[in-house]
């Protein structure tokens, strides 16, 4: 994500005339996609529920994370106090108009020491929340792993390190298809799996902050930063592949569910017509991407992948091959921006290399128009399509999930949130584009439904419909302007641009 603060990541660019940012769809309705199709929005268990240390929790390694003083600052303890809170938001939920909520499941508050015994108020309070969305029409989709395995794993055996995790976490999804499988019917089994990867592993910026000079982001105290990337997301694929297989054995024709993994997700384009740039954006793609998707698509690494890590990354055996490939009924993507990509060849020459050096790209993400606001991500909404196209072409078009789409604010400016709504009309006419060009997208995902402990700025910045009022000691909900314009859309107003420019003068009063 863009908001890590990444020298590399962020360096800005203030004009690029080239850049086509505007999408054909600019006046729509619910009504112009597909019945099926869902349109939700979503949190995850660290980011949102709280009650860190309550009924029996015991601490994942983002706790850890956030409570080490490194980078971090603020922490989940009480997040939004969704643990306390689930039935006021899910009611905020049903006014908005959600179809779909997408959260995680803290495996620590489940299994409180990673394997063996069940805490019961654990699965209480997922049944809880579950049951309320049936009963309010809203569909449950959860993600079993959203950068949060329990702390005591990691201290076992250094968590997805070691292929010790693939039966653990084969158990722990066993339990949550058994206990919520009837009501839950869409299951991701690991979210961003690639980012969470590098940024856990590379740079040393999210849990487990593992990370080795002169790679890391900061001094981390354990990890390589050249090794262990490829290692945790090897694990993670079989990990992965693992939950599938069981779900489909032994429970799929029954519950009839389905079930992804999720991947972070740039548009790639090259910065400069140059062979080198253009074929440079191209690598980006094989190994942001490829380095996760092309193993459960085709059965492997992508070759420049294996040709440029080495003996870094693990190869598959027959065996796991044939376990990851088709392993998925759906690809779930998370995008926020596209990334200008430049040729950095140069990088294949170091002594030592990363993910990155391995990547031999320079990517650039920031204010390429010279317009966007601080704080906010750059308005580009032809991005999105622009994936969506890409695994059409190159994936042979399987289902795709859009987890989590939205726009970065500073937090505690403002309930008029009009960044936010330009954004996400923007980028729902570009989903609509994609279908119309024949993209198998099935859903759309705003992420986050409530101002959130964001993953790297804690407090700082915000994503949600909803702001979350901390001086409060109820941590009150207060309704932003898109809030309103989602829950319009969603209620089968026509969007046109006018409306979503003019919706601040439309009838809408905050009530605070
Ligand atoms: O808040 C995060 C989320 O946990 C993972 N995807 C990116 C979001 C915004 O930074």
């Amino acid at each position: 994500m863009a908001n890590l603060r990444l020298p590399m990541l962020f360096l800005l660019l203030l004009s690029f005339e080239k850049l086509v940012l505007s999408v054909d769809a600019e006046k729509y309705s619910r009504r112009d996609f597909p019945p099926d199709f869902v349109f939700g929005s979503g949190t995850s268990a660290y980011q949102y529920e709280g009650a860190a240390f309550e009924d029996g929790r015991t601490p994942s390694i983002w706790d850890t994370a956030t409570h080490s003083g490194n980078i971090y600052r603020g922490n989940g303890d009480i997040a939004c106090d969704g643990y306390h809170k689930y039935k006021e938001d899910i009611q905020l939920m049903a006014e908005t108009g959600l179809e779909a909520y997408r959260f995680s499941i803290s495996w620590s508050r489940l299994i409180p020491n990673g394997r063996g015994p069940v805490n019961p108020k654990g699965l209480e309070y997922y049944n809880n929340v579950i049951n309320e969305l049936l009963k309010h029409g809203i569909q449950p989709y959860a993600t079993l792993t959203h950068d949060d395995i329990p702390q005591s794993i990691e201290d076992e055996y250094e968590g997805w390190l070691s292929r010790k995790i693939v039966s653990d976490f084969t158990a722990f999804a066993d339990l949550c298809f058994r206990e919520f499988g009837d009501r839950v019917l869409f299951w991701t089994t690991v979210n961003e799996a690639n980012i969470f990867v590098l940024g856990g592993y590379d740079w040393g910026a999210i849990p487990p902050q593992r990370c080795s000079r002169p790679f890391g982001i900061w001094n981390c105290s354990r990890g390589d930063s050249s090794l262990e990337p490829y290692i945790a997301g090897h694990n993670i694929l079989l990990a992965h592949a693992s939950a599938v297989r069981l779900y489909k054995k032994k429970y799929q024709g029954v519950q009839h569910g389905s079930i992804g993994i999720n991947i972070y997700t740039f548009h790639f384009v090259p910065f400069t017509n140059a062979t080198e740039d253009v074929i440079a954006a191209e690598r980006a793609k094989r190994f942001f991407i490829g380095w996760i998707v092309d193993p459960l698509v085709f059965g492997d690494y992508p070759e420049i992948v294996k040709k440029h890590a080495g003996t870094r990354i693990p190869a598959f055996t027959e065996h796991e091959r044939e376990q990851v490939k088709g392993s998925f009924d759906f690809i779930g993507l998370n995008h926020y921006m596209t990334s200008y990509v430049t040729d950095k060849s140069s990088s294949l020459e170091r002594n030592s290399s990363d993910f990155f050096a391995d990547m031999a790209v320079q990517m650039m993400v920031g204010d390429v128009h010279g317009d966007t606001p601080p704080g906010e991500y750059p308005f580009e909404p032809s991005g999105l399509a622009g994936i969506l196209e890409y695994f059409k072409q190159f994936y042979g078009n399987p289902p795709i999930h859009i987890h989590e789409n939205g726009q970065r604010t500073q937090r505690n400016t403002t309930l008029n949130d009009t960044g936010r709504v330009k954004y996400l009309h923007g980028y729902i006419g570009s989903v609509l584009d994609a279908l119309r060009n024949g993209s198998n997208t099935k859903g759309y995902f705003q992420w986050s439904f409530l101002d959130v402990f964001e993953l790297v700025d804690g407090y700082e910045s915000a994503y949600g419909l909803y702001y979350v009022d901390l001086d409060d000691k109820d941590l009150k909900r207060y309704p932003k302007l898109s809030s309103h314009w989602y829950s319009n859309f969603l209620k089968g107003k026509t969007i046109s641009l006018d409306f979503t420019l003019n919706i601040e003068k439309s009838t809408y009063h905050f009530s605070q």
